[in-house]
């Protein structure tokens, strides 16, 4: 990224997070046209950023909205892999960050050389690494793939031999659906998914006992034993409208989905897998992006991703051997 943390700027934030809300959405509105932005949301961000947003999704789709756009500035409300994402796809775009705190634990768990140590492991397996991963990692990776299609990317290759990486979860959950393959899964958890136990979907269960309950494959296997259907946040969205006739949902994923679901189907009630909004299913990094940052990323064009350029090129690749793969779902 290339500016650094100033913190003069960081009371900024602070002095901007007071204004009242309508006046900062109004110096956004007038510094999106101005500058020519485009403002992409993910699903697990806070709702005032969601309603804000030009587009809301999945990384993938953001990414893919990023390619479509004409304009010349990208705001992407998300975390630092997203970003990187996007600006991977769009090398010629400017790409911003808001907030320079939005990591990702996740993507934090592997690095180029504990990837080295993993392939040494493993020799002659083919890399498949979850897109919660940094450019650098997804350089070194043969093929990236999402939860919305990590199933047919596995089954996609030719090869038997695969190492998936980073998420465990997200892995077993795969080696499960494609048991024909010989799957070696890497060490990392996504800590907000990772957290939340069987057991206590079953008592949110046991208070909504007519519910459907929806999990992402990022959670543990004794959740998703639980679920009617294990999906990518934006599977979750065409999920629902699978079973008209229940009125109840049960979302295991982080909670700012449930905005997202709440307004695709106002008439219908999402429940936190955990039964308590915003308690554990809270992705801190998502979290920290509010109004004011969106407002001095416009108006500072900060934080600026930056990659260097072979990093993009062999990224690049991997991502673009993915998108040639249909999604899961
Ligand atoms: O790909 C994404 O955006 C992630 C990390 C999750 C999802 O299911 O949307």
């Amino acid at each position: 990224m290339s500016q650094v943390f100033s913190p003069e700027r960081a009371l900024d934030a602070y002095h901007y997070s007071h204004l009242p809300k309508g006046e900062l959405i109004s110096h956004i509105e007038r510094l999106r046209r101005e500058k020519n932005a485009v403002i992409l949301a993910h699903n697990y961000q806070v709702g005032e950023i969601q309603d804000l947003a030009d587009f809301t999704g999945d990384s993938l789709g953001l990414s893919l909205e990023a390619s479509r756009t004409d304009a010349e500035m990208i705001v992407f409300c998300g975390v630092n892999f997203m970003a990187e994402s996007a600006k991977i796809l769009n090398p010629e775009k400017r790409v911003l960050l808001p907030h320079i705190g939005a990591g990702c634990s996740l993507a934090d768990s592997i690095t180029p050389e504990s990837l080295d140590d993993w392939k040494a492991r493993y020799p002659g397996h083919k890399v498949v690494t979850y897109i919660n991963s940094s450019a650098e990692v997804k350089a070194e990776s043969y093929i990236c793939c999402t939860s919305a299609n990590a199933v047919s990317v596995v089954r996609s290759l030719r090869t038997d031999k695969i190492l998936f990486t980073p998420d465990r979860n997200l892995g077993r959950w795969v080696a499960a659906q494609v048991p024909e393959k010989e799957i070696a899964i890497y060490d990392g958890v996504c800590p907000t998914h990772d957290v939340l136990r069987g057991a206590s979907l079953e008592r949110t269960r046991d208070a909504y006992p007519e519910a459907i309950v929806i999990a992402h494959p990022e959670c543990r296997q004794d959740v998703v034993e639980l679920a009617h259907e294990v999906c990518s946040t934006t599977g979750m969205i065409a999920a629902v409208a699978k079973y008209p006739r229940a009125r109840t949902f049960i979302i295991a994923t982080e909670h700012g989905m449930i905005h997202q679901l709440k307004l695709r189907y106002p008439d219908k009630e999402f429940v936190p897998a955990d039964g308590c909004i915003g308690c554990r299913l809270h992705c801190p990094y998502m979290k920290v992006t509010g109004l004011q940052d969106v407002y001095l990323a416009l108006e500072d064009e900060r934080f600026e991703i930056e990659l260097d350029e072979e990093v993009i090129a062999r990224a690049r690749l991997a991502l673009e051997r993915m998108m040639a793969v249909p999604r899961d779902h």
